[in-house]
């Protein structure tokens, strides 16, 4: 694949140029405030129309699997139609081997089709807002292009703060990389709740809650319970619940644990997507691929694993 070649044979000033670049096609969408079919309101992306809808999750510098969907969907003829949508669930980078391919190609992907691709952020893609470990990428930085790595690495840092941290599929779909922030009020007033969470994150938890809780199975009289992650919440059911009503759609789909490909949980209220391969030798990967018609009869996240696409 030409990406994959163009990626591995970038230099550091190539590099340089792609995440500019990707800053600015992810500034100009804000302050546009609208993306083909749907809005943009700071961290929150809503979509109203949309014709097919690929959702990718969890990479960690695995490349092989991102260049295989791509390759899969036939990405060039795909994104050339602004309704088509591709979502990154985030976590592009740490642990594999080719954080700097993933990062170049997402970059790329945004900056040719706008329209098309929407960038979620990940817990690692906010390394400066919630240190975590491990986060090898600046070493892969450091490897590849020697002393420019800080200035590739700031770059970076700032263009991830710009990826968008929830979308709503209308009626259908809601999109996080963790999970949902537990406090009610912050459902109930999700729209400003997400749009500011970046800006709210030294007087709210929206932010780390999205990027890091994780569903689990909660005493019934309790709403949450603290993670063994250190940062973020374990939420139940309920919360689930509640953000599905307040956001008016039907299943969520998050990333952020390696699991078989897919897992339901919640009631199949929520469906977790994992999409790397390499470094999990006991999980599997896949993306889910589902077209408007299908869509258009989603009830909950069990119908979405009709859907579920896994990698050989
Ligand atoms: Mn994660």
């Amino acid at each position: 694949m030409q990406l994959a070649e163009s990626a591995k044979n970038a230099d550091a000033s190539d590099f340089i140029h792609k995440i500019r670049q990707a800053e600015d096609t992810l500034q100009s969408g804000r302050q546009r405030r609208s993306i083909a079919g749907g809005q943009i309101n700071g961290g929150l992306v809503e979509v109203h129309d949309l014709e097919n809808l690929v959702i990718i999750s969890d990479l960690h510098g695995d490349s092989k699997s991102l260049f295989r969907v791509l390759s899969e969907i036939n990405y060039e003829q795909f994104l050339s139609r602004e309704l088509n949508k591709l979502v990154f669930l985030g976590d592009y980078i740490d642990r594999g081997s080719d954080s700097l391919g993933i990062m170049y190609s997402v970059c790329y992907l945004k900056n040719t089709y706008p329209d098309s691709v929407i960038l979620m952020r990940g817990n690692h893609e906010a390394p400066a807002e919630f240190p975590f470990s491990p986060h090898n990428f600046p070493y892969e930085i450091e490897d590849r292009f020697g002393n420019r790595w800080r200035e590739i690495y700031k770059e970076i840092l700032s263009m991830f703060r710009l990826m968008t941290l929830a979308t709503v599929v209308r009626r259908k779909l809601l999109l996080v990389h963790g999970g949902l922030p537990t406090k009610e009020a912050e459902a109930a007033n999700f729209r400003e709740s997400i749009a500011f969470a970046q800006e709210r994150q030294v007087r709210s938890s929206v932010l780390e809650e999205i990027l890091w809780n994780d569903p689990r199975q909660i005493d019934e009289n309790r709403e949450q319970e603290r993670s063994r992650r250190g940062l973020g919440r374990y939420f139940g059911t309920s919360v689930t619940r509640t953000w599905l009503q307040a956001t008016d759609t039907k299943a969520v789909i998050r990333g952020h644990e390696p699991c078989l490909g897919f897992r339901l949980d919640h009631d199949n209220m929520i469906m977790t997507l994992f999409s790397c391969k390499d470094i999990y030798p006991n999980s599997a990967a896949a993306y889910l691929m589902l077209n408007a018609a299908y869509l258009e009869k989603i009830k909950d996240a069990k119908e979405l694993s009709l859907h579920v696409k896994f990698l050989a």
